[in-house]
């Protein structure tokens, strides 16, 4: 009879606390469970020269996860840039190391802004083609993208 009370009194606890859970979504993204990747554009490019990447990753896992590295069979490299301006009006871009996505965040590439640098392509692409890429990330290991080359 005592455990029955003490069992009731721990249920009764549990919905308690999955109730307060919800109440408290302060999330972006709802949690798929999955890392989603979304908005996928490239731009064209001729062989031997850059071409750069844009994509929305949404971190739909319960904990944060890390972009680490990339890579494209068709690119000698591929590196996470990140766009800048100065003070002075002067613009350029700069490599970004290993980056954190939190749980139920979000990060964008778009032009002027984050995107994947890929060097040197060993063949042409242009509109209408479509250019692979994989993304390493810590967590969720490999995704494999297909991205659908753009003018801009
Ligand atoms: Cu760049």
């Amino acid at each position: 009879m005592k455990n029955l009370l003490l069992y009731g009194s721990i249920l009764l606890l549990g919905v308690a606390c999955s109730s307060g859970e919800t109440d408290q979504e302060t999330t972006k993204v709802t949690l798929s469970g999955t890392i989603e990747v979304s908005q996928l554009t490239a731009r064209p490019v001729s062989q031997g020269q850059n071409s750069a990447a844009y994509f929305t990753i949404i971190n739909g896992l319960k904990s944060a996860d890390t972009l680490t590295t990339m890579e494209s069979q068709f690119f000698e490299g591929a590196e996470l840039h990140e766009s800048y301006t100065t003070e002075e009006g002067l613009s350029g871009m700069r490599p970004v190391g290993n980056i954190v996505i939190p749980s139920g965040d979000s990060l964008v590439l778009k032009p002027g802004s984050y995107h994947v640098m890929l060097m040197r392509a060993k063949r042409n692409f242009a509109a209408g083609d479509t250019l692979p890429l994989i993304l390493n990330f810590s967590q969720s290991g490999k995704k494999s993208l297909n991205l659908p080359i753009n003018r801009f």
